[in-house]
């Protein structure tokens, strides 16, 4: 059976098709809507990257009554042992759980449920080689950070709570993972101290909305507006793909939220 080498391995990836109604997404700051058009482009770019990354993709319909709905990081976590259902911070994005949720249990042997009655967002998540870093924020609160942990626990996972800069949005808003050792972060959340043990990668000022990378394999996808953050990335030996993020950026939304990534070994994940 194939195993991962690393948390950034991943095989397969489930994303969800944008509604018409992705024109109203959540945001903190209005800088006008996205167009439909530009999400779709958006993401079919990056559906199209991830299959050159070497995953397989499933693709879930859009769903109109939910507009935030094409961001499938944040109902749910997955792992190569199983996945957790969570429970989204914003009111409007509850019941996206439930959407997902038949997906997940025909993808995987092991679906557990956040027990209790806190809040978690997948985007508030990182997961490292040495533990799963959870930040606290205004969408995932103590009650759910600690019964997410329950949940790790169960699936053999270590983890960690830690804090997220006051008005960010998610943990991973601010941070990605670029190898086994190394995160790429804003200077807001590295000052924090929370990454003591990795080698760290510090955007470069003004372009703080690039920390939202993702390394999927080989490659390390980077909002494609953001040129210091890609000339430093290259420079550093990442094989850097860029992809555009304008549209999605205007409803606060990056490169990891697209998708929930894992790696399978087979049945029962
Ligand atoms: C929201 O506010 O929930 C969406 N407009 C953006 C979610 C981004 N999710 C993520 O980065 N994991």
């Amino acid at each position: 059976m194939p195993q991962p080498r690393s948390v950034y391995n991943f095989n397969r990836i489930i994303a969800r098709t944008p509604s018409r109604s992705v024109v109203n997404g959540l945001r903190a700051e209005d800088r006008g809507n996205p167009t439909y058009e530009g999400v779709k482009a958006e993401h079919d770019a990056y559906l199209q990257a991830m299959q050159k990354a070497g995953v397989e993709v499933a693709v879930l319909p859009a769903l109109e009554a939910f507009p935030d709905a094409i961001f499938v990081e944040d109902p749910a976590l997955v792992f190569t042992e199983g996945a957790i259902l969570l429970r989204p911070g914003a009111a409007t994005r509850v019941k996206e759980v439930e959407e997902i949720a038949p997906t997940l249990r025909d993808a995987f042997e092991t679906v557990l449920e956040l027990p209790g009655t806190g809040y978690a967002d997948g985007g508030d998540v990182l997961t490292t080689g040495e533990s799963v870093m959870i930040g606290l924020s205004a969408r995932t609160d103590k009650a759910g950070a600690e019964a997410l942990q329950s949940c790790l626990d169960r699936l053999g996972r270590k983890s960690e709570i830690v804090a997220t800069p006051e008005g960010v949005l998610h943990f991973k808003t601010d941070c990605s993972l670029l190898d086994d050792e190394t995160v790429l972060s804003t200077n807001r959340l590295a000052r924090s101290g929370v990454f003591g043990k990795f080698k760290q990668v510090i955007i470069p000022e003004g372009e703080e909305a690039a920390a939202n990378a993702l390394r999927v394999n080989d490659v390390v996808m980077v909002g494609a507006d953001f040129p210091r953050t890609i000339e430093m990335l290259d420079r550093a030996g990442f094989k850097v793909v860029p992809l555009k993020t304008t549209e999605i950026g205007k409803i606060d939304a990056g490169l990891s939220c697209m998708s929930l990534r894992w790696f399978s070994c087979g049945k029962g994940g």
